[in-house]
């Protein structure tokens, strides 16, 4: 995968309260190309694989509980810069200290549900997009 692509999953908390929509708009208006995308449910076994590097974490249960009671969207987007111009679009991982404007501002209840997830890396970008889509999947 190029490095400018990043991986996102609008997160169970964002389909149950009617968020795809706003997200998405934001997301457009910030200049990301949506080259891949699905509504999946993850499964205990997806969200334990995805989330591993987090497994010895206080917070792993409830990330996994949360991340598996419902459907997720998940995309991979474009756009130069992905990775970083779009964990400055999301904000902070907890909201209360995301900057005014954000996604994660705007949409995310708490540092636990906080409505999106972005990759932190190229790397980790290619590999979160390889674990959701197929390249038959890419567009
Ligand atoms: P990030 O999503 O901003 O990259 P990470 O530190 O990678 O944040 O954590 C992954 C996910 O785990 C967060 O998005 C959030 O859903 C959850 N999480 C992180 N820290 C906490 C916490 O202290 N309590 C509960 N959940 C947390
Ligand atoms: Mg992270």
């Amino acid at each position: 995968m190029a490095t400018n692509r990043t991986f996102t999953m609008l997160k169970p908390d964002s389909i149950e309260k009617g968020n795809i929509g706003p997200i998405l708009d934001k997301i457009n208006a910030a200049g990301f190309k949506i080259v891949a995308m699905k509504m999946t449910h993850m499964t205990r076994r997806d969200a334990e694989a995805f989330y591993a590097v987090h497994n010895e974490r206080p917070f792993f249960g409830e990330l996994v509980e949360y991340m598996t009671r419902g459907p997720i969207v998940a995309a991979i987007l474009e756009k130069e810069n992905a990775v970083e111009d779009f964990r400055t679009l999301i904000g902070a991982t907890n909201p209360a200290d995301a900057a005014e404007g954000t996604i994660r501002k705007l949409y995310a209840a708490s540092i636990g549900e906080n409505a999106v997830h972005g990759s932190d890396s190229d790397e980790n970008a290619a590999i979160e997009g390889a674990f959701h889509f197929s390249g038959r999947e890419l567009f």
